[in-house]
């Protein structure tokens, strides 16, 4: 069975007890519900890890390279700052869909530049919780492209 990795930074874990102003009411484990939801009927499964660590997300990038097809992640505040996770992503050469639950360019400039960015193939921002379950469809519709386009380009 195909799998996919949601994958959430620091702090993540805090959604919906604090700041629901900017986070909104939902939690981290709604989200994974409601991610789990949009690939059921795919047939595909979701794990989900959150991490405050910043090797621990390195190291579960690393694992997915044999188990997922796909990533979809919310690097938190190592967004702005991690050559790593960058890095991580372009060795696993995994498919990454990057998702920001507030609109970070209408927040401090810090949040406005994305080290990971570059090595995505797009970004939900501003959207809230709404956003994880349309980063699963883009994922889910951009894996089956893959998958479509090798199959073509066989011989
Ligand atoms: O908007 C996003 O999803 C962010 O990735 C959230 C990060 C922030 O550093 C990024 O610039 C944008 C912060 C996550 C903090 O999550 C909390 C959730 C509830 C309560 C407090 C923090």
């Amino acid at each position: 069975m195909k799998e996919i990795l949601l994958l959430n930074g620091p702090n993540l874990n805090l959604l919906g007890t604090r700041e629901p102003s900017v986070y909104g009411t939902v939690t981290l484990q709604d989200i994974e519900r409601q991610v789990q939801s949009v690939c059921d009927p795919h047939g595909v499964t979701v794990k989900a890890y959150q991490s405050n660590h910043e090797g621990a997300l390195v190291d579960a990038i690393h694992e997915a390279m044999n188990t997922a097809s796909g990533i979809i992640f919310n690097p938190g505040a190592y967004t702005h700052t991690s050559v790593a996770l960058r890095d991580a992503i372009a060795g696993v050469g995994l498919p990454m869909i990057e998702v920001h639950i507030s609109n970070v360019h209408k927040r401090e400039s810090f949040r406005h530049t994305s080290l990971l960015a570059p090595v995505s193939f797009g970004q939900i921002v501003g959207l809230g919780s709404l956003g994880y379950s349309l980063a699963a469809q883009a994922l889910l519709d951009h894996i089956y492209k893959e998958e479509k386009h090798g199959e073509n380009t066989k011989n």
